[in-house]
């Protein structure tokens, strides 16, 4: 702790010279939640069947040992998580996380009665919890939900997206914070389609006929998508359709930092929504060659996505969520390593000198503007994380690996 304490000193003198504060930052930091995706834990299997393999519209791939089997397994292994993470954070549940009680409920019969445990849990445990609807792995799922052109199968999905609202509304209104609803469905198709401003008018129907009901204590998201797995050709929620009917209809636009062409700029896109759209939801994961969902690191896109946030002032308008799930590793570790990525691009955003950036860029200083964004990234910044951990009682550093080498030893291991 000494030596945390003397580099930090170093870091904020050095910082004050360029007139930012450490103090602030890390209060500021501290104050963001991120809403940890429940489906990390066992790798979207849900609580619907026994075997929880998943079925169509999503993947997971890896078979690492440990995931977990149950509610309470998901809960134990949240909780862990939230031990070596800094600050109050959110928790993200898919309706198919619901405590069904051993029996079959169908998705068009949920209410907030498989719901009422999480809540539960969740206030006992300082959690705020978000909301999913869940349109894929279940035998009506096909490559077409909410766009079906089959009466019986879209009423189904509407009034499955229609239950998850009144959920999520039930849930805002318990835990006095708005739940965040993501609505994203895999609707698409394998090959060329000629009919795509029917599937298009179909989905939009859908949604007007789901958002009909307003209500005040949770906020809906719609989430696009480029192509998936078996829906190369033609994604009927595409980003043009959900932009259109987010401002049209302002709802929030879901950003999914997998969901789009691999050199497309996910950053770029926050200024703009906040202009015409009421708040932005993102998704946070890291694409490799595709959307792979893989664990968000410090890299240069989620990097871009933080500053341009921060740049923005817009930390209350910008829901922060993640959604990756890499099957293959220890998962408790998936969930601190991207979480704690995520933190540490928002800590190297609000350590900006962005007050003098914009100076130089007003006087055309472009030059100067350039050298003190690559300089602004050797700044120590380090030692101001370390100290967010310290202050927060959290592991410093890699001492994170051992603790959830530890857990593994004695609980995920034993899961058979
Ligand atoms: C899928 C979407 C969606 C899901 C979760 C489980 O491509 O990103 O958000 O990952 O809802
Ligand atoms: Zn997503």
């Amino acid at each position: 702790m000494e030596n945390i304490k003397k580099t930090y000193e170093l870091a904020k003198e050095r910082y004050a010279k360029l007139g930012i504060n450490t103090d602030e930052a890390i209060a500021k930091l501290e104050k963001i939640a991120i809403s940890m995706h429940c489906w990390q834990t066992d790798d979207v299997s849900g609580f619907e069947n026994p075997d929880g393999q998943l079925s169509g519209g999503i993947q997971a791939t890896g078979n690492y040992p440990g995931k977990a089997r149950n509610m309470q397994e998901v809960w134990a292994d949240l909780v862990k998580v939230s031990t070596l993470i800094a600050g109050n954070h959110r928790v993200n549940i898919h309706a198919i996380y619901g405590d069904f009680g051993g029996k079959f409920v169908d998705r068009d019969q949920i209410d907030i009665t498989h719901f009422q445990s999480w809540i539960d849990w969740a206030k006992a445990n300082n959690f705020k919890l978000d909301f999913n609807s869940s349109s894929f792995s279940h035998p009506k799922s096909g490559m077409l939900t909410l766009s079906n052109p089959d009466d019986e199968i879209r009423n189904f999905w509407i009034e499955h997206t229609k239950r998850c609202r009144a959920i999520s509304e039930e849930i805002g209104k318990q835990q006095d914070s708005p739940c965040v609803m993501n609505l994203w469905i895999h609707d698409g198709s394998k090959d060329t389609t000629v009919n795509r401003l029917e599937y298009r008018r179909i989905l939009k129907e859908s949604l007007d006929e789901i958002f009909a009901t307003k209500y005040e204590n949770m906020k809906d998201c719609i989430e696009a998508k480029l192509f998936g797995i078996g829906a190369e050709s033609y994604t009927v929620g595409s980003y043009d359709f959900y932009l259109g009917y987010g401002a049209k209809n302002n709802k929030i636009v879901t950003l999914d930092t997998g969901h789009f062409h691999l050199t497309e700029s996910i950053a770029d896109k926050i200024s703009s929504l906040l202009l015409f759209t009421p708040e932005v939801m993102l998704h946070v994961s890291r694409p490799i060659r595709w959307d792979s969902d893989h664990v968000t690191t410090m890299n240069d896109d989620t990097l871009d996505l933080a500053r341009e946030i921060i740049r923005c002032g817009a930390l209350d308008k910008v829901n922060i969520g993640l959604d990756y799930f890499d099957a293959s590793i220890n998962r408790i570790g998936a969930y601190v390593v991207g979480i704690r990525a995520t933190q540490k691009c928002f800590l190297q955003a609000l350590l900006e000198p962005t007050t003098t950036l914009r100076q130089y860029e007003s006087n055309d200083q472009l030059f100067e503007r350039l050298a003190l964004l690559e300089e602004a990234k050797s700044l120590p910044w380090t030692a101001v994380w370390d100290m967010f951990c310290a202050k927060n009682n959290v592991p410093v550093g890699e001492d994170y690996i051992a603790e959830i080498q530890a857990y593994e030893k004695e609980v995920t291991s034993k899961r058979n």
